[in-house]
């Protein structure tokens, strides 16, 4: 039987090239006549679409179901044979990059614009995946922009839309639709890596000293969360909140961090809860964060890696290597150093760790922006990183008969044999680009003409002095493939070892967004006190140092930043 295909004529937009983590834009752009259509279309180009396997899914948020209909729509006219969509277009990425692996796909398509806000005003976002679950590298999203510069025609396929709130395999003109579980083959590979039965005693005997909250920012994650948190290890209804996915995530902003998770920090602090975590909007990014006890990403990963043969995975497969985005803090390389483990250092953005996880050369990695993983998926996984918590708390406390261990003796137990990475993130949001571009300029020519190099900043308020070591802007050389990224930020560090970074973000939607990221490293030796101060206290007079430097105030016109993490 032979279908009706449909060329439908369209120009170019100018601007759909793919950021750190896919394309993202407001729900508006998306919207406009032949968008969406001519993206989608630019990535079957840029794939072998005859004959495929495709994974679809996404975080729930608003234009989704249109999206995947659309998919489905231009797909199979290409030739796509196979499409495998989670139920009510709800995949968190995790778990969809799960999905590719175990059923060999081609690749998916995910709609997710993360940690961004959802909703008819707000963002939206589609993300190509490859074959080993992982984000496209650079070479293919290049591809798909290149399409995107010359598309005249797209093709559809007319076949009644599909209903996808119904389980089961269905035909669609040439090609089979199957309408998955969301969550079920993510609980079992959560439940094949972790020691759930250790951690569903430890949580038992602890139901009134240890108790725990989940938040899901009303992204994603929530059905995922209440499968493995309530169903599986047994924990009250109560230990989860903002569990159903919403399109516009209840107007708020799925991001777990101080600021935007403040759902789970009020009711922490209130209710006197140990454990604490959130996910945002697309299930890949994870906060730890107890009574009196925040985690940074950068520590968490850091002490996931210490703690690593506590999780029958790694004390299975062992622990191959690690590796942390570069502006995240170096606590990371201390640990590998220890294990005597190769570590790496890759430019921002989770796409860059998927060859060396293939290579056999990376287990665990991070990014200090709430991402945290290892090699058992190619995304980072928000769930995996807070079972994975829960996991080494209930090992460190069944070798302990005396207290109960929190997450507060663990970063403490951390910072004595490692010291103490201090970091921050500071980030502008929504400034003008003629801004942003011209404080990447200023760095630019400071490097070029060594003006800052060995020059003395003295903080005002603390007076600790910096000295300039030197200036550079980060670039990479993939140890697998040999490709090169240029430009991934400008790295000023200083005689104490201390180090900022900045770099301009590539996941807004709207004018530019400048990280700030600011790193002091204390050693072990300096004692209690000094490892135990607040990140703002040991940071205060290098963040000092950095906006003076860079000028970044009078470059941006902001005094003060959007976020800080
Ligand atoms: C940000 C983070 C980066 C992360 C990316 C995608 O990118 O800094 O570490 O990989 O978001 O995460 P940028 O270019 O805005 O700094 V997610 O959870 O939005 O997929
Ligand atoms: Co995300």
């Amino acid at each position: 039987m032979s279908f009706p295909v449909k060329d439908i004529p369209t120009k170019p937009f100018d601007g759909q090239k793919p950021g750190t983590s896919g394309l993202r834009k407001r729900v508006k752009v998306f919207q406009q006549e032949h968008y969406t259509e001519n993206f989608i279309q630019a990535i079957f180009d840029s794939i072998e679409a005859k004959g495929a396997t495709l994974v679809i899914g996404g975080d729930g948020r608003f234009f989704s179901p249109e999206t995947v209909q659309t998919i489905l729509k231009i797909g199979s006219a290409n030739g796509v044979g196979k499409f495998i969509v989670g139920k009510d277009s709800i995949l968190s990425t995790p778990a969809a990059s799960n999905i590719i692996r175990k059923y060999k796909a081609t690749g998916g398509i995910l709609l997710t614009a993360s940690h961004n806000p959802g909703g008819p005003d707000n963002d939206f976002g589609i993300k190509y995946n490859v074959s080993n679950g992982g984000p496209a590298p650079e070479n293919v999203t290049n591809k798909i922009y290149e399409k995107t510069k010359t598309i005249q025609s797209y093709k559809v396929l007319e076949a009644s839309p599909i209903d996808l709130g119904k389980i089961g395999k269905f035909t669609y003109g040439p090609a089979e639709v199957a309408i998955i579980d969301s969550v079920a083959d993510y609980l079992t590979l959560l439940e094949d890596i972790f020691d759930f039965p250790l951690i569903k005693s430890f949580l038992d005997s602890h139901k009134s000293d240890f108790r725990v909250l989940f938040d899901g920012l009303h992204g994603v994650t929530g059905p995922y969360a209440r499968a493995i948190l309530v169903s599986t290890l047994g924990l009250p209804e109560t230990s989860i909140q903002n569990c159903v996915p919403l399109p516009d995530f209840g107007g708020g902003h799925p991001d777990p961090n101080l600021t935007y998770a403040h759902t789970l920090v009020e009711a922490v602090e209130r209710d006197n809860i140990a454990f604490g975590a959130a996910s945002d909007g697309d299930g890949d990014r994870n906060m730890i964060y107890g009574k009196g006890a925040f985690v940074t990403p950068s520590d968490s990963v850091a002490i996931i890696a210490h703690w690593a043969e506590v999780i029958p995975y790694f004390k299975k497969g062992g622990v191959k290597g690690l590796a942390r985005s570069m502006p995240t803090s170096k606590a990371i390389d201390l640990v590998a150093q220890k294990k005597g483990l190769e570590y790496f250092e890759v430019p921002t953005g989770w796409k860059f760790f998927g060859n060396l996880m293939d290579a056999g050369r990376l287990s665990i990695c991070g990014e200090e922006s709430f991402g945290t993983g290892s090699d058992h998926i190619r995304e980072k996984d928000g769930l995996w990183a807070i079972v994975a918590w829960l996991n080494i708390i209930a090992a460190a406390n069944a070798k302990s008969s005396n207290k109960l261990i929190g997450i507060n003796d663990l970063l403490n137990e951390f910072y004595e044999i490692y010291g103490r990475s201090f970091f921050s993130r500071y980030d502008y949001e929504e400034v003008p680009s003629d801004g942003a571009n011209a404080l990447v300029a200023h760095l630019n020519d400071a490097l070029k003409s060594g003006s800052l190099n060995d020059t003395v900043h003295t903080s005002a308020s603390t007076s600790t002095k910096f000295t300039v070591s030197s200036l550079y802007d980060f670039e990479y050389k993939d140890p697998i493939d040999h490709s090169v990224s240029k430009n991934q930020g400008q790295v000023i560090t200083f005689s104490d070892g201390s180090r900022v970074v900045f770099r301009l973000s590539g996941t807004g939607s709207q004018g530019a967004t400048v990280r700030m990221y600011v790193e002091r490293y204390v050693p072990a030796k300096a004692g209690p006190a000094e490892l135990g101060k607040s990140a703002s206290e040991g940071l205060k007079g290098l963040i000092e140092v950095a906006l003076e430097i860079s000028k970044l105030k009078e470059f941006l016109g902001r005094d003060e930043p959007t976020v800080i993490t």
